[in-house]
């Protein structure tokens, strides 16, 4: 059934006063159609039927001059009725086979689909398209089934592409002008993308719905910002040993601002360290100031050392902050699966915005990926639980999932964009012994980042060696002792690494243990 429709923005009516407000009703839809709604979904739970009916064709009389088609919440009498060019049904409504037999081949017929069994079905069983949520909690429906997030949606994405439908796809559900773009972009499998997104208070609830309309119609057409250069080059250890002086070089020489928003154990530390690699420090937890901070073009590292919710608050507004203008991201998520305010903490961050890099270690990084009883003592890297392949795919998986970049520390660091791996094992064991060494691992990617945006992984796999190596030269000195005297000898030769980077790959060529 091959129907030419344009689900890109596709907009459900709520006549409620708590969305629409005192507006009225047919002149949003039409200001909407106006702006770039693509198809709307006559939604109205109270009103009676002839209303419902008469509602229907003034809405109609707006829709149709502009090709945008119109269908009907659940009412197939009434779409029928008011002669629109379909329904949408629910779960619990009339099922799709009995609306289709009313409504024939031709009428547009959506199903709203919370699982992956639900989407198969409907696609089976000839859905025109289906309506897939709910991705995160919203106000506007409040009996939602369940939250399925980005990763619930992709997953069905997938077991459609896999079982042959090319069934039409929209997601619903706290999709606004703020995620519009990560969503599309982060919900995508290899074989299957969404077709657009539904909403409903993003353009029923404002003030000034064309524009509304219009501001979202062109983020579904662009691709989000700090998805916008990625190179996949690839990444032998010739290549990185080749590459990796020129970056920290100009590193050094650009001195980007690196803001961090970490844990009140590290902040000295970490203000040490970016200065001695060469980037700027600004540690900031105001999430207020983000958006001037992000202006600046440097990067931003969250680190959820010392979380509680009025922090992660001011993380959720700088990370939308960074996100907007495609600054580049890093989470690293201390103690992720310790305690119940921590798995919260991980989720609500991956739930409110996009991040370039999740370094952590295999107990954060496992609870990362969503895998249960992964229980953890104190925030240490605890024992391995998972042979090094186990750790290699799952790492590989988190980062395809996500479109990111996963980086699991520990004796051997695993880092993977999801197509390239790279396994790193350079370091010391003192960085096990002192504290912030993990979180401090975290301020030299994102530095590095900063001035390495074309790839990421890249700008990464530099962070960890110079971090490493200059580990490794610090412990070997006669004047080094033990932890204590780690520390000073450490930022010594961080400092020592930069200035070498001039020097060409040489210091690289013979230290980096890479695979
Ligand atoms: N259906 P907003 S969520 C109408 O999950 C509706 O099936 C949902 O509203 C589902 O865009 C939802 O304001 C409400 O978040 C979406
Ligand atoms: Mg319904």
């Amino acid at each position: 059934m091959a129907k030419s429709v344009d689900y890109s923005l596709y907009l459900v009516t709520d006549s409620t006063p708590a969305i629409l407000g005192d507006k009225d009703l047919v002149a949003v839809v039409k200001a909407a159609v106006e702006g770039g709604a693509t198809i709307v979904q006559y939604r109205d739970k109270t009103s009676d039927t002839a209303d419902l009916v008469r509602i229907a064709k003034e809405l109609h009389s707006v829709t149709k001059p502009a090709n945008v088609p119109l269908l009907i919440n659940d009412r197939v009498d009434v779409a029928l009725a008011a002669g629109v060019e379909g329904v949408h049904v629910g779960q619990d409504d009339l099922d799709l086979k009995s609306a289709r037999q009313i409504l024939g081949p031709n009428a547009i017929i959506g199903v709203t689909a919370n699982s992956e069994e639900e989407a198969l079905v409907a696609a089976r069983d000839g859905a025109d398209y289906l309506g897939l949520g709910t991705v995160f909690a919203t106000p506007t429906k409040e009996n939602t089934k369940s939250i399925i997030g980005t990763v619930g949606v992709q997953h069905i994405l997938s077991s459609l592409a896999s079982q042959g439908h090319d069934v039409k796809t929209v997601c619903i559900g706290g999709i606004n002008a703020g995620n519009t773009q990560r969503v599309l972009f982060q919900t995508a499998s290899p074989q299957k993308k969404l077709d657009g997104v539904a909403v409903v208070s993003a353009i029923m609830a404002s003030e000034r719905p064309k524009e509304a309309a219009s501001k979202l119609q062109s983020l579904v057409k662009q691709p989000p910002p700090f998805a916008t250069s990625s190179s996949k080059n690839p990444l032998s250890r010739q290549d990185i040993v080749s590459k990796v002086p020129g970056i920290i070089k100009r590193m050094a020489s650009k001195k980007p601002l690196c803001h961090n928003m970490t844990n009140l154990v590290v902040q000295n530390f970490a203000a040490n360290v970016a200065l001695a690699i060469g980037s700027s420090p600004i540690m900031s937890n105001n999430g207020l100031e983000a958006a001037d901070l992000a202006s600046l073009g440097g990067s931003l590292v969250i680190n959820m050392g010392t979380t509680t919710p009025e922090i992660r608050d001011n993380h959720l507004k700088a990370l939308a902050a960074y996100n907007a203008v495609g600054g580049p991201t890093l989470l690293d998520p201390v103690g992720a699966g310790a305690t119940e305010q921590r798995r919260a903490g991980v989720k609500a961050l991956m739930a409110g915005g996009y991040f370039d890099v999740i370094k952590g270690n295999e107990g954060e990084i496992r609870q990362v990926s969503g895998a249960s009883g992964v229980k953890q003592h104190g925030v240490d890297s605890g024992v391995s639980q998972l042979s090094l392949d186990q750790r290699t795919a799952l790492v590989k998986s988190i980062a395809s999932r996500e479109h990111n970049i996963i980086l699991m520390t520990g004796g051997t660091d695993i880092i993977s964009d999801g197509e390239r791996t790279v396994t790193i094992s350079n370091g010391h064991e003192y960085l096990g012994e002192i504290t912030g060494s993990g979180c401090t691992l975290g301020t030299t990617i994102a530095s590095v980042m900063a001035v390495e945006r074309e790839d990421k992984l890249l700008a990464a796999v530099a962070g960890i060696l110079m971090y490493e190596i200059a580990a490794e030269r610090a412990a070997e000195r006669a004047d080094v002792k033990g932890p204590g005297t780690f520390v000073p000898a450490f930022i010594d030769e961080l400092y020592g690494v930069r200035q070498q980077s001039t020097n060409g790959p040489g210091l690289w060529a013979q230290a980096a243990k890479i695979e």
